[in-house]
């Protein structure tokens, strides 16, 4: 590439692609970690304070306000555990009927996870029984067990159809001791709340403003399962067969995922 030698081009490449996967990851995580302090905001102001502290304008305004604290997400919600035998209630309180992902009537399910408050920038969401979904149920299910950020596989975010993952964090009864049991954990969840990274455009957008990115193309893998990579970010691999390839790990905090930034020179070098 440009008449440098094979050694410098490589040496490059590596510089280039830690330097993406290290940003990647920084942005993530203070993304993370602000979403957890939401779960926590929700858990006091909603369930310590009778009646509640929040409503949806009040969620729509705090999280509009803070969403520089969460660059990579298009948005939070906040989803309510609600039991079958509550539904007629909660409706009834609400003055609306739960929908599905397809926007069809919730069927009869031993219990559901409607959206109550949401930021503005994913408004579709209100409403939704977010278990009605498999990747966010699966999400729900596996946070509320463990108490730590959860990711569902890449799949096709609503609203915008691109290409991303979900992030969770169950919300708990304030009185739930640090060390409870997953019983106990399940028994306290009293709701949900999370977002979508927006892979496809919040990531490009990122990476756009580095130099040196017209040179590379980056992709980011879920690598779960190893056996079948699953894109994240960037266009279908063409082939294997690139001379010079890098892969730079990427830990995205949640311990049950496994993914990765492989990236490669635009032209052969
Ligand atoms: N958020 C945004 N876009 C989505 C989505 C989602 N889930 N699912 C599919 N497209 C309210 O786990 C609770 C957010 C789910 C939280």
């Amino acid at each position: 590439l440009r008449g440098e030698s094979l050694d410098r081009a490589e040496e490059r490449l590596v510089s280039m692609c830690e330097e993406r996967a290290r940003m990647l990851q920084e942005q993530f995580g203070v993304t993370v970690n602000h979403v957890h302090a939401l779960a926590i905001l929700i858990s006091t102001f909603h369930y310590e304070k009778f009646p509640s502290a929040i409503d949806q304008e009040t969620f729509a305004k705090y999280t509009g306000r803070t969403s520089f604290e969460r660059p990579l997400l298009n948005g939070v919600a906040f989803a309510q555990r609600v039991f079958h035998h509550e539904r007629e209630m909660f409706e009834s309180q609400q003055g609306w009927i739960m929908n599905t992902m397809k926007r069809e009537l919730a069927p009869p399910q031993i219990e559901y996870a409607p959206v109550i408050f949401s930021q503005d920038t994913v408004s579709y969401l209100a409403r939704i029984d977010m278990m009605s979904g498999e990747e966010d149920r699966e999400n729900i299910l596996r946070a509320r067990t463990t108490g730590k950020a959860v990711l569902t596989n890449p799949f096709r975010l609503l609203g915008s159809n691109h290409l991303g993952v979900v992030l969770t964090f169950a919300v708990y009864r304030p009185d739930l001791p640090d060390d409870a049991s997953v019983e106990q954990r399940v028994e306290a969840t009293i709701g949900y709340l999370g977002g979508a990274f927006d892979v496809e455009s919040l990531v490009e957008n990122l990476l756009s403003k580095l130099a040196g990115n017209q040179d590379i193309v980056v992709n980011v893998y879920d690598v779960t399962n190893a056996s079948e990579a699953m894109v994240l970010y960037g266009p279908p691999s063409l082939d294997d067969q690139v001379p010079l390839l890098h892969v730079s790990m990427l830990d995205f905090g949640d311990p049950f995922r496994k993914h990765e930034m492989r990236c490669r020179y635009r032209e052969k070098p």
